[in-house]
């Protein structure tokens, strides 16, 4: 068991925020696993909610980077404030996105508020941010188990999803994970590479 879980850290501690990804295409299969894996999360009273609308088509990705643009460049403009943007300063993001268009696929994962353990069911859904919490982490580490960078996208607001992905109003976009082969020579900020040690995050009581 420990040297299970010991393994497990030395895979996932190489997982990395990849924000310059290559063309070189994913099957779709692939993406069908995590997601599968994803599936597998818990949830309130079971009732899964979650939907994942997998995004590989050209023009789609090149809408939502569209309109993931808009905001952003909205949000680094000043609408985000200082302090956040300070926050933001050693990762060195902005507002341009290329890798929406050219990772190939966008995973748009949204939270549904209603819904129910069987499909077609609409009922009220509970601890639906946790759910989905759960279950994206775990298509995360499902992508990187099977070799695929990913990259946590969360434009504010997303709205727009909901259009592009042909979702009802009543589920929320949660986050783009945005899916695919890193770049050749892709690197990231040095920042990224500190993690707290255990004895920042736990306690033993
Ligand atoms: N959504 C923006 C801003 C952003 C916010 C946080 I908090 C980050 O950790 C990284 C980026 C963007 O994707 O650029």
């Amino acid at each position: 068991m420990r040297q299970r879980a010991h393994a497990f850290h030395e895979t996932m501690r190489t997982r990395r925020s990849v924000r310059a990804f290559s063309v070189r295409p994913v099957p779709q299969g692939l993406i069908e696993a995590c997601v599968r894996v994803a599936g597998t999360a818990p949830s309130g009273a079971n009732h899964q909610p979650w939907f994942f609308a997998c995004v590989g088509s050209p023009e789609k990705k090149r809408e939502i980077r569209e309109a993931a643009e808009a905001e952003e460049r909205a949000f680094y403009a000043g609408k985000a404030g200082t302090e956040w943007l300070d926050a933001l300063t050693p990762i060195g993001t902005d507002a341009d996105k290329p890798y929406m268009e050219t990772a190939p696929w966008l995973i748009c994962i949204f939270a549904q508020r209603r819904g129910g353990a069987e499909a077609g069911e609409d009922r009220k859904n509970y601890y639906i941010h946790e759910s989905v919490g759960i279950a994206t982490g775990l298509l995360m580490a499902a992508c990187h188990e099977a070799g695929l960078a990913t990259l946590v996208h969360t434009p504010n607001p997303m709205n727009f999803l909901n259009g592009i992905c042909g979702r009802p109003a009543t589920e929320k976009p949660f986050l783009i994970l945005v899916a695919g082969h890193p770049a050749e020579g892709a690197m990231v900020p040095k920042h990224a590479l500190k993690k707290k040690p255990l004895s920042d995050i736990a306690d033993f009581l």
